[in-house]
């Protein structure tokens, strides 16, 4: 599949800091120091509705991942998957009478759009699932042949005991675990799994519903898991940077992931760091595509809302942190956005060249970017009351702030 186009990132002068990072893994803040190229694998969407604002600040975490590491001066690989065929997919499009590959077709163009307005650095491989079918199949088979997978009625399934370091991504306790088993896509009270926590590698086909040549699997379709496991390890190999996601995919999905890969090659871990976002709700409850209490990015666009100021609504929370989107959280962005621009068209202005470390001292630890924003804010509000004399200064702000936020002013 294509991705986006990339919007430019503006070079800094000088360097800046390696990532330290929340692992949900370890339970705790790690430094990252990838080789010169940086590996990251980030969950895409499943595009059966316009990316929401909960979607988009949790790519918007990310983005601010690869945006340190390129002023590091490093490459970064990022791989993005987009799950166009699972459950809800299908669900939503017999729901609506529509062809589900057009479903698909249709809304990741749409979140394209999206993550371009927004000025989301694209991944250098965008693979839907259907594409990563002929790798999956001699996965499941791999595992299987190795007795980490057996079959069920036709489908196949995961053996959770075959990876040692299972448990070891989320921390769960088994009964915490089976609950968001079933919330999650799972099934855990199907009668003859050996582990009411396996999940499904490979599924039979079903009547009415697309498959695929599974070869000495049968025709089916792939589990949720799988598919990213496959994808993650054809582009990136083991031990990768960051696996990321929302909160919400820490168990199971990011938990069975990493068992697979680490039952499938032995090594261990998948990744250096599981960092997840925070979930984003509206009216008190976590926005979900399955509660319909959303709001969309291309409704804002559509309304006129400046793409610059919705990504700043979303610098202005801590990625780690749950939080309530309101009309106030957007009116406040939209005022910063206008501070900001009004600062920076000074011709002259205050140094700044203690606001680029400050802006790379805050996105270093743990990307804090409230704390970047408030730095840019002490620089604004000196700026607007201050007649400077340093040319470069509104440049220089505008470039940081474009390179190290995906901002532009
Ligand atoms: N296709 C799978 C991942 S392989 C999937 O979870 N798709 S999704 O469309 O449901 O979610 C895409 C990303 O948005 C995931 O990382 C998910 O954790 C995140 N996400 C979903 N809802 C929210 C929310 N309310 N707040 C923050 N992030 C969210
Ligand atoms: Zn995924």
């Amino acid at each position: 599949m294509h991705a986006w186009p990339a919007s430019e990132v503006p070079a800094l002068p000088g360097k800046g800091r390696d990532l330290q990072i929340h692992d949900t893994a370890t339970q705790g803040t790690i430094t990252l120091a990838p080789g010169p190229v940086a590996r990251i694998y980030v969950c895409g969407i499943t595009p059966y509705d316009a990316t929401h604002i909960g979607h988009a600040a949790t790519y918007n975490a990310f983005d601010l991942v690869q945006r340190v590491w390129l002023d590091t001066k490093r490459q970064v690989h990022y791989v993005q998957n987009v799950t166009d065929v699972d459950d809800p997919l299908l669900e939503r499009a017999l729901r609506d009478n529509q062809d589900w590959t057009e479903l698909a077709e249709r809304e990741t163009a749409l979140f394209r759009e999206d993550m371009t307005a927004l000025r989301m650095l694209p991944p250098q491989h965008y693979i839907g699932a259907v594409e990563a079918i002929p790798g999956i199949v001699p996965l499941v088979e791999r595992l299987r042949d190795a007795g980490a997978a057996y079959e069920l009625d036709g489908d196949t399934y995961f053996s959770v005991e075959a990876d040692p370091h299972f448990g070891g991504v989320s921390h769960l306790d088994a009964e915490a675990m089976r609950l968001l088993s079933a919330e999650r896509g799972g099934d855990p009270d199907r009668p003859g799994k050996k582990n009411p926590l396996d999940p499904m590698l490979w599924m039979a086909a079903r009547p009415g519903e697309p498959s695929w040549d599974g070869g000495s699997l049968g025709r089916g379709r792939p589990g949720w898991h799988i598919e990213c496991v496959a994808i993650a390890l054809d582009h990136l190999g083991m031990g990768f940077d960051i696996q990321g996601g929302g909160s919400d995919l820490a168990f199971p999905h990011h938990e069975m992931g990493a068992s697979h890969a680490q039952a499938l090659t032995g090594e261990f871990p998948m990744a250096k760091a599981y960092v997840h976002a925070g979930m984003v709700a509206l009216h008190g409850e976590k926005m979900s595509k399955s509660k319909g209490n959303l709001v969309f990015v291309s409704a804002l666009r559509r309304a006129g809302v400046d793409p610059a100021a919705i990504r700043l609504a979303l610098l202005s929370h801590h990625y780690r942190a749950d939080w309530e989107w309101t009309d106030a959280v957007l009116d406040e962005a939209v005022a910063r956005l206008e501070r900001w621009r009004a600062a920076v068209s000074r011709p002259d202005g205050i140094p700044a060249d203690a606001l680029v470390e400050e802006v790379r001292e805050a996105l270093s630890n743990d990307l804090d970017a409230p704390a970047a924003l408030a730095a840019v804010d002490r620089w604004v509000e000196r700026q607007i009351a201050t007649d400077g004399e340093d040319e470069s200064a509104p440049g220089l702000v505008s470039r940081t702030v474009d390179a190290l936020l995906g901002v532009a002013l």
